[in-house]
C-alpha cells in the first residue's frame, strides 16, 4: 500500500483538497461525512494549510483535524514576501504536524501560483519536504485568469520559477484561464476545475496503488516527471459507446481534455497513460500499437491497464520540452512588473514635485 500525502495550500489549494476529500466520501450525499469513512484508493493523508482561518472554515469535506491554521491576520494579501516570512516563522510547527501523519512514498502540494499564502509556502515547503522525506513531491500549480491583475501575474512568474528550480519532483499545471471556457460563471468554473483536478489526482493514485494488467508504477511516474523541463499537465477522456480504445487514448490529449494547453506531439517529453475499464473494451494489441505510435512522437510513454467496471477511461500525464503558453505568461508578467515600477516612480516624482513647493518654508503660527 502506498502512503500518500496531499497538501492543499491557500484558498485555491484548500478548495481542491476539499474536492479530493469530497470524492473520497463518495456519493453518500451532503451528510456522508457525518456517518461514513473516506475511501481513498491508497493510504492517503490530507492537510489543508492556510493563513486565513475563514478560508479553512469554508471547507465542507475536510475533517477538522486535517485543517492547519498558520496565524497571520486574514491571509497575506497576495504578498509573497510576507508569506515567506510567515512560513519561516512557523516552519517547525507545520513540519511537526506533517510528521505526525507518518512517512510517505509520494507527496502532492496543491496551490495557486497567484495568491500570497499558497504561492509563497509551496516552494519553501517543497524544499523542507524534500530534505525530510525520500519521496517525490509533485506540485499541482494553478495558474490565474490572466485578467486578475498584475500582482497575481508577478506572483505566478516567481512562484513557478521557484517550484521548478526546487527540483523536488516536477510541476503539473492547471490553468484557470484555459479551463474557464468549460463553465459559465466564476463559481461554477472553480467548482468544475477543482472537481476535475481532484478526480485526476485520485485516478492516478488508484492506478499507482492497484494490481494492473499492464503495469506502470511510482518509479515510472518519477521518470515521467523528470522528463523535459519538469513541467507538464494531465489529460483525460472517457470513451463513448461507439469509440475504440485508440480514440479514447488519443482523446485524452485533445485540447478539451487537458488541464493546460499543450501540443503533446510537438512538445511532449515523456508520458504516462493509465487506461481503466471493463476488460471487454480493452483490446491490448490496439493499446500497445497506439502507445507505440505515440512513442514515436513523444520520447517515452509508460502505460498501465487497470481492469474495473465501466467504459474505458484514460488518464494521460506528461512532461514537456517547451511550454509556449508559459513563455507568453512570463512576457505578460514582465510587462506588468515594468508597468507597476514606472507608475510607482512617476507617482513618487509627482509627490516629490508637490513637496518641493514647501521646500524653503516653515509653518507659521
Ligand atoms: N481553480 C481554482 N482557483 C481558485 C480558487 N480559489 C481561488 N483561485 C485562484 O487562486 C488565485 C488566488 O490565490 P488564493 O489561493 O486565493 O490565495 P492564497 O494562497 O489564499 O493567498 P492570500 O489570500 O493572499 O493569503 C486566483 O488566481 C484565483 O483565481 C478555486 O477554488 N479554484
Ligand atoms: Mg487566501
Amino acid at each position: 500500500m502506498l502512503n500518500i500525502l496531499i497538501l492543499g495550500l491557500g484558498q485555491c489549494g484548500n478548495r481542491i483538497l476539499d474536492a479530493i476529500n469530497r470524492e473520497a466520501f463518495g456519493s453518500g450525499g451532503t451528510f456522508a461525512k457525518y456517518y461514513s469513512r473516506q475511501k481513498f484508493p491508497a493510504s492517503v493523508k490530507t492537510i489543508a494549510i492556510n493563513t486565513a482561518i475563514n478560508d479553512l472554515k469554508e471547507l465542507d469535506d475536510t475533517l477538522a483535524k486535517d485543517r492547519l491554521h498558520v496565524p497571520h491576520l486574514h491571509g497575506v494579501g497576495a504578498n509573497r514576501i510576507i508569506g515567506q516570512k510567515v512560513f519561516k516563522e512557523n516552519k517547525e510547527m507545520i513540519m511537526g504536524e506533517i510528521d505526525k501523519r507518518g512517512s510517505f512514498d509520494l507527496i502532492f502540494v496543491i496551490t495557486s501560483t497567484a495568491g500570497g499564502s499558497g504561492s509563497s509556502f509551496a516552494p519553501l515547503l517543497a524544499k523542507e519536504l524534500k530534505q525530510t522525506y525520500n519521496a517525490p513531491i509533485i506540485s499541482i500549480a494553478v495558474l490565474p485568469f490572466r485578467e486578475e491583475g498584475s500582482i497575481f501575474l508577478q506572483n505566478t512568474a516567481f512562484c513557478l520559477r521557484e517550484l521548478v528550480e526546487m527540483d523536488a519532483g516536477g510541476v503539473l499545471l492547471v490553468d484557470n484561464q484555459y479551463l474557464k471556457k468549460y463553465a459559465g460563471d466564476i463559481k461554477s468554473a472553480y467548482d468544475s476545475i477543482n472537481t476535475t483536478t481532484a478526480r485526476r489526482i485520485l485516478f492516478l493514485i488508484e492506478a499507482l496503488n492497484s494490481e494492473m494488467l499492464m503495469v506502470t508504477d511510482l518509479g515510472d511516474l518519477k521518470t515521467v516527471m523528470n522528463g523535459g523541463i519538469g513541467v507538464g499537465t494531465m489529460g483525460f477522456y472517457e470513451a463513448s459507446k461507439e469509440g475504440t480504445i485508440k480514440s479514447a487514448i488519443l482523446g485524452s490529449f485533445k485540447p478539451s481534455g487537458l488541464l493546460f494547453p499543450a501540443n503533446v506531439y510537438e512538445d511532449g517529453a515523456r508520458a504516462m497513460l493509465v487506461i481503466k475499464g471493463n476488460k471487454k473494451f480493452l483490446d491490448l494489441d490496439l493499446i500497445t500499437k497506439t502507445v507505440e505510435e505515440l512513442s514515436r512522437e513523444v520520447g517515452q510513454v509508460f502505460k498501465g491497464v487497470l481492469i474495473k467496471k465501466g467504459r474505458p477511461k484514460v488518464l494521460s500525464l506528461f512532461t514537456l520540452n517547451s511550454v509556449p503558453e508559459l513563455e507568453k505568461l512570463y512576457a505578460i508578467a514582465a510587462d506588468a512588473i515594468r508597468f507597476e515600477m514606472d507608475k510607482k516612480e512617476q507617482s513618487k516624482k509627482r509627490l516629490d514635485d508637490a513637496f518641493s513647493h514647501i521646500e524653503d518654508l516653515e509653518p507659521i503660527y
